[in-house]
């Protein structure tokens, strides 16, 4: 296993849009093991193939508290939603900032495993955000794009001095 390089806002990569994953190929299952690594040791409690540079459509989440619950999705697909919930929201990619996000409190999701196995589940709470949260990062969508364009024009210049200062 390696682990993997975090990509920071505004970094431009962050808004590709990732593809589907034609096959779950030992390639894929060493991104993901890769992407487990990093998101355990960052530590998150979820991580987006966009995240380290990778344009497809995979999502590594844990949201126990032991950290022994993995969850993998591949080509994750959206099947319903209900309820909402306002959750003060973080990102690996957009360090040190926290702000509250609203979004389906509860969500049925279809994807394939770790080794390519369909399967359906439903989440809420946490479980629920988080998976949204990574599903827009394969979109390119980043968490701050649902805050006012003035808090992000404000994180975005907070990012970019912080960047010049750590090169
Ligand atoms: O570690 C993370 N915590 C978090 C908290 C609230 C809502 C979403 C998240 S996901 C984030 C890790 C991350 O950036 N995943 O893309
Ligand atoms: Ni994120």
């Amino acid at each position: 296993m390696a682990k993997l390089e975090i990509l920071h806002f505004p970094d431009p990569r962050l808004r590709n849009r990732a593809l589907p994953v034609a096959q779950v190929d030992d390639t894929v299952r060493k991104l993901v093991d890769d992407m487990l690594e990093t998101m355990y040791d960052a530590p998150g409690i979820g991580l987006a193939a966009t995240q380290v540079n990778v344009a497809l459509r995979v999502i590594t989440i844990d949201v126990s508290d032991a950290r022994d619950e993995p969850l993998v999705l591949i080509n994750p697909e959206l099947l319903a939603t209900d309820g909402d919930i306002e959750t003060e929201e973080g990102c690996l990619s957009v360090p040190g900032v926290y702000d509250n996000v609203r979004r389906a409190s509860r969500i049925r999701v279809r994807a394939l495993g770790r080794n390519g196995e369909p399967f359906e589940r439903e989440a809420e709470d946490l479980l629920a955000v988080c998976i949204q949260h990574e599903m827009d990062h394969l979109e390119g969508k980043l968490f701050v794009d649902y805050l006012s364009q003035l808090k992000r024009s404000r994180i975005q210049k907070r990012a970019l001095k912080a960047q010049r200062q750590a090169s």
